[in-house]
């Protein structure tokens, strides 16, 4: 059995920020589940340019208000507390948070736990 707090993450390589996210990496791909999971914080007042082409992503807001755009379809969906999305077609998108929003993402396959993303919005898959 795994157990791990916050306060243990804070301020390691698995307590990742950026321009517009700040990820705490709670379940890295090393801890053996076949997915990880992270607490991340998107920003708010930001907006992000995602395409996970490599994984496959669920995210659940615990907390906070924005939106995400699907690139290709132009759809737009609001987020708030209680709002999950997963991205099962390795959709493009952007996520614009009007307050700090409080995401659970989990990812497959897992990460490693310091990835950001690259200049096309992916993290890289690695063996
Ligand atoms: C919700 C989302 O995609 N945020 C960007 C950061 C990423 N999920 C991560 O690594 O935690």
């Amino acid at each position: 059995m795994i157990v791990k707090y916050l306060d243990s993450i804070i301020g390691t390589e698995h307590d990742v920020d950026t321009k517009t996210w700040r990820s705490y990496r709670l379940l890295l791909k090393k801890d053996g589940m076949g997915f990880s999971f992270n607490h991340t914080i998107i920003k708010a007042g930001t907006e992000t340019y995602i395409w996970y082409k490599n994984h496959l992503e669920a995210v659940y807001c615990i907390q906070g208000e924005g939106e995400i755009e699907v690139i290709d379809s132009g759809d737009i969906y609001q987020i708030k507390t209680g709002t999950l999305y997963a991205l099962n077609g390795h959709e493009k998108h952007f996520l614009r948070a009007v307050t700090d929003m409080h995401m659970m993402c989990v990812f497959v396959p897992p990460l490693t736990g310091t990835e950001v993303h690259d200049d096309e919005g992916s993290y890289p898959i690695i063996d």
